[in-house]
């Protein structure tokens, strides 16, 4: 019985070490392999270096038996397992980072020393994660949500944060409101939900007792939330910062990163199918997207002003809630940053990046935005209990690259041994001992403050409708709708009427069709009144660079195109597709009913790369349905053909048929428009692929 036992699981752990790779030993070594056993692979051994001889069984006192305190193998291993986790991010918990390089293409010497700024061709390496805010880090990827935009440049003078957003303003305007927004918008303490959605009372209640959100609340209902890939989004750095140059004169700065592909956005029908169909759709996106060499790229843009020109701004600059217009500041392209590699281990990097605003380089500095005065705080504190060390910036992904090093010393999880008899500064005993260095060491901006000391919110932070209006005004038609309509989805999941009629007064400063919209879609008896507003709203001109439509790339370069197909399909108008697609730059993923694939009209065999019923054409931005006369027959009664091109249909997308795809069309009532094309027409599908048919929706959704 014994020998039995033992047998069969050896054969297990041998099976185990036979699907190592060298790859997978050097990671988990770090390199250095502990080469103990005999063959190829590395032992297996505890924290202290013993090798162990059997991880597939406990130390029992006989083999019926209890298990002994004793066994220091599976204490160990038990140990260690039980504090694996540690505190999720109180915000922003659902992330992807990926590394890459920043490029400077065009030098801003005149304005700044940092070298990162003015050593043109210098690469710098970086490190990205782009995140969702409100869910937990096992949240979906497209909620409607904000996208974290957070980069760590590794330059040569230390780490320089720049922790963003995929959007230029902020719901708030002072730091000390953080806390209430984020318990409105996170799920309800008393009930645990709604989970990573905005879509509920707390999130509601708190917006509409806060004028100054209305222009964020304008971006977050805007597409712009739900993104079709984490490389079609911008960023900004929402804040004013300075830079400072050799003469140590400032000039203001905001930061732009525009994304190669251009923008592009998903329908919200689309978004929450994606959502059961693919939790990891935008990380898997990246993870593909860079296993297959196509690394995503922004371009890095400046808006230089000096304080004389931000006196004449029709708002005040150091106001989160406020954005320059790019007609008012234009952008000046500096860079290019590029992701090219993933993570060697998503705890170690993704989960243990540590952004602070605070981390700057000389020839940067802060300006007076009071959120991020209030940021400035909270990002090493937060990291001190989510790492549980004043040593975090030791983890590798968080260390600067840089020669670094002063006179602070110990705390939990030192990992240098820091030599010497000297840890004081000044000192006269160590030759060796860091110092100051007055010339090159970081420097703020010689500003001078004036002012009255209180609690008070500047007069300037008090339009809260202006800017609201005027981005409103510049969306295109199809915008507009999906701006309403998305309040009226949100407000509809709101409980409290009164809630969902104070949100509709706001709405009513911003532009009174906006709200008419609102108010019918929620079905309202009355028009509710406006608040009184703190400022008049002023009519400023409308910017088509606000628009997301306005931004989208005709291209399909990386897109994804489906194409369905069954037993009996015709391998060459499959073929020609393909092609076509895959000269456009997209990615081609083959479907059908079996994964293993389906047998061709002419006897060959297709692989597939997905099974019909788990490759849903929401994960695709244009499809094709190739079928014989009986594959269509076949797929009449199979609901995830019917509503493969039903969605595909509804979420505007062109749709390549032939004959047997004509008639799948037919049994699923999808009518023919102009992006429904004859598959043999190549031209006709890529050109129709590379957009969506925004002028179909009025015939498939009812939209506020
Ligand atoms: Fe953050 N924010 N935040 N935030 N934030 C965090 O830091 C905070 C704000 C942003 O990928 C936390 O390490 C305060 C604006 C990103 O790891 C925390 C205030 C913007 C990330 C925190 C703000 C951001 C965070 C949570 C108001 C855009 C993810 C865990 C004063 C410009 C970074 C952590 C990553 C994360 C605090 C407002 C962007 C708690 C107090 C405005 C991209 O420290």
């Amino acid at each position: 019985m014994m020998s039995k036992d033992k047998k069969s699981n050896l054969g297990k752990s041998k099976h185990g070490k036979g699907s190592a790779s060298k790859g997978d030993a050097e990671v988990a070594a770090g390199g250095e392999l502990h080469q103990i056993a005999g063959g190829d692979h590395p032992a297996l051994t505890t924290n202290q270096g013993v090798a162990i001889s059997d991880n597939q069984n406990s130390l029992r006192a006989h083999p019926r038996g209890p298990t002994l305190l004793e066994d220091f193998v599976l204490r160990e291993k038990i140990t260690h397992f039980d504090h694996e986790r540690i505190p999720e991010r109180i915000v922003h918990a659902r992330g992807t980072g990926v590394h890459g390089f920043f490029e400077l293409t065009a030098s801003l010497e005149q304005y700044t020393t940092a070298k990162i700024l003015t050593e043109v061709g210098e690469k710098t390496p970086l490190f990205t994660r782009i995140s969702t805010v409100a869910g937990g880090s096992g949240s979906i990827d497209t909620p409607r949500d904000v996208r974290g935009f957070a980069v760590k440049f590794y330059t040569k003078e230390g780490n320089w944060d720049l922790v963003g957003n995929n959007i230029p303003v902020f719901f708030i305007q002072d730091a000390i409101k953080f806390p209430d927004l984020v318990h409105a918008v996170k799920m309800e303490p008393d009930r645990g939900f709604p989970q990573a959605a905005t879509a509920h009372d707390t999130f509601w209640d708190y917006i509409s007792l806060t004028p100054e959100s209305m222009h964020m609340v304008m971006w977050i209902m805007s597409d712009r939330t739900i993104p079709r890939s984490l490389r079609m989004i911008e960023g900004f750095g929402v804040h004013s910062f300075r830079l400072i140059n050799a003469a140590g004169e400032s000039t203001f700065v905001k930061f732009h990163w525009r994304p190669k592909l251009g923008l592009q956005s998903t329908i919200w029908d689309e978004a929450v199918k994606i959502a059961g169909a693919d939790p990891d759709f935008h990380r898997r996106d990246m993870f593909d997207a860079i296993a297959a060499g196509g690394f995503p790229e922004w371009e890095f843009a400046v808006q230089l002003f000096t304080q004389e020109e931000a006196n004449s701004f029709p708002f005040d600059h150091l106001d989160p809630t406020k954005l320059i217009l790019e007609e008012l500041v234009p952008l000046k392209v500096i860079g290019r940053m590029v992701l090219d590699r993933w993570p060697r281990n998503f705890f170690a990097e993704t989960e243990q990046v540590a952004y602070c605003p605070g981390n700057i380089v000389p020839g940067i500095d802060f300006s007076n935005d009071p959120l991020l005065q209030g940021r400035l705080f909270s990002y090493i504190d937060t990291q001190l209990s989510r790492l549980g060390s004043p040593n975090f910036h030791q983890i590798p992904i968080n260390a600067p690259k840089c020669p670094f090093g002063n006179l602070q010393r110990d705390g939990h999880m030192q990992m240098a041994a820091q030599e010497g008899r000297v840890a004081y500064e000044p000192n006269s005993l160590s030759q060796n001992a860091p110092r100051e260095t007055p010339a090159k060491g970081f420097h703020s901006a010689a500003v001078t403050e004036t002012g009255v000391k209180g609690r008070i919110r500047a007069e300037s932070f008090a339009d809260h409708y202006s800017q609201a209006r005027q981005f409103y005004l510049s969306q295109t038609a199809h915008e507009q709708a999906h701006i309403a309509s998305a309040l009226v989805f949100e407000l509809s999941k709101v409980e409290h009427v009164h809630v969902r009629e104070a949100m509709v007064g706001h709405l009513r400063h911003i532009e009174e069709d906006l709200a008419g919209r609102v108010a019918k879609g929620l079905a309202l008896e009355k028009m509710p009144d406006a608040p009184e507003a703190a400022a008049p709203v002023q009519e400023l001109e409308p910017s088509p660079a606000l628009q997301l439509i306005g931004k989208m790339k005709d291209t399909l370069e990386g897109r994804v195109v489906g194409v369905l197909i069954a037993d009996g399909s015709d391998g060459s108008v499959i073929k020609n597709i393909k092609k076509a697609a895959m000269d456009a730059k997209a990615v081609v993923k083959i479907v059908a009913p079996k994964v293993g694939g389906a047998k061709l009209a002419d006897g060959s065999m297709l692989p597939a790369d997905g099974q019909l019923a788990g490759m849903p054409s929401v994960l695709f931005d244009a499809v094709a349905v190739i079928l014989s006369e009986d594959g269509a027959k076949t797929l009449s009664v199979e609901s995830a053909a019917i509503d493969f091109v039903r969605d595909a249909f509804g979420h505007l997308k062109a749709i390549a048929v032939d004959k047997g795809g004509t008639e799948l069309l037919k049994t699923a009532n999808v009518e023919h428009d102009a992006g429904v094309v004859d598959a043999n027409d190549t031209d006709a599908f890529v050109a129709a692929a590379k957009t969506r048919q925004w002028d179909r929706e009025k015939l498939v959704r009812i939209l506020a």
